[in-house]
């Protein structure tokens, strides 16, 4: 599939991802949306990625949803009020599930503002940078909308339920060095310093235990489901398929004779 609205590169074990509609602040289309999904999967599938990173072109990260596509805008005077449901169900809950579910890591560089859906795709990506210029806003509130794509799940879960309420209910602008304050995000960084952190991590990451790293991830999301009695046993479970990869031998070996690993990713 050739993409119009994103940029999508392999290499060194990384995958890179940009929004690239940077005249509208990379706010999502249809279009945009299939061909994230088409990329996803890409990454899913192909056992050479071992890490993908996200941002976005021009001095955005993503400003949500594209309010004036067809799909979505009430004013269109020919059609019936749009389904958001349909749009959330067909495109929106499909992109969040796909990142956070896949197992791999995902590095998100916020290099400007995230606005809507695009704040909240970035919450969903698991290690966040952001330029100290940046912010997240929770915007859905201004036009008459509901937090989606995962945020009223992981707003009150990242940063307790009265920063939740304050940010989805007035949606105002939260700059980057208070997200990072409150635990919303990993990092604030100098603007200039951003993609060449994002890079680096992304890098340890493609030289990482692929398969232990997936399975952090499931680890900790189940967590929010269970009680600790549950968690121990599904920690149980993940740390007996940990045991059987590749790396945990090689992790091993490598540290019984004092070099580095040399991790696969199997
Ligand atoms: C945009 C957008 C945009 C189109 C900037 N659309 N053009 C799910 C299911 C279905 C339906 C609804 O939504 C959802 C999920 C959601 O994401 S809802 C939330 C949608 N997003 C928003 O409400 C944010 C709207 N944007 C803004 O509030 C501002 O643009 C922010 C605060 C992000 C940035 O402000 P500025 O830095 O002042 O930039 P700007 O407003 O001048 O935008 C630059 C251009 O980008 C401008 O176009 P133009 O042709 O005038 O230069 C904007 O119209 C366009 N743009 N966001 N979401």
């Amino acid at each position: 599939m050739a993409y119009e609205t994103i940029t999508f590169e392999v290499a060194d074990g990384v995958a890179r991802l940009t929004l690239n509609r940077p005249d509208k602040l990379n706010s999502f289309t249809v279009q945009m949306h299939g061909e994230m999904r088409d990329a996803l999967a890409r990454v899913a599938e192909d056992e050479a990625i071992r890490c993908i990173l996200i941002t976005g072109a021009g001095r955005g990260f993503c400003a949500g949803q594209d309010l004036s596509d067809r799909a979505v805008d009430p004013n269109d005077p020919n059609a019936e009020p749009p389904d958001l449901g349909e749009s959330l169900e067909d495109r929106y809950n499909p992109l969040i599930r796909a990142v956070a579910g896949l197992e791999k890591p995902v590095v998100c560089a916020v290099n400007g503002v995230a606005a809507g859906a695009g704040a909240n795709l970035a919450l969903a990506c698991d290690i966040v940078l952001a330029a100290k210029s940046a912010s997240f806003i929770q915007a859905f509130c201004k036009i008459g909308l509901v937090p989606d794509s995962g945020g009223t799940w992981s707003l009150p879960r990242l940063v307790g339920m009265a920063r939740a309420k304050g940010l989805a209910l007035l949606g105002d602008k939260l700059p980057a060095e208070t997200a990072a304050d409150w635990g919303l995000i990993w990092q604030a960084v100098e603007d200039d310093a951003l993609m060449a952190e994002a890079e680096k991590i992304a890098a340890r990451f493609a030289k990482g235990p692929t398969r232990g790293l997936g399975l952090i991830k499931r680890g900790l999301r189940q967590s929010f489901d269970h009680d600790l009695d549950a968690q121990l046993d599904l920690e149980r479970d993940l740390q007996r398929e940990a045991g059987r990869t590749e790396d945990y031998r090689e992790g091993v070996s490598a540290f019984m004779n004092k070099r580095a690993p040399a991790f696969k990713g199997r």
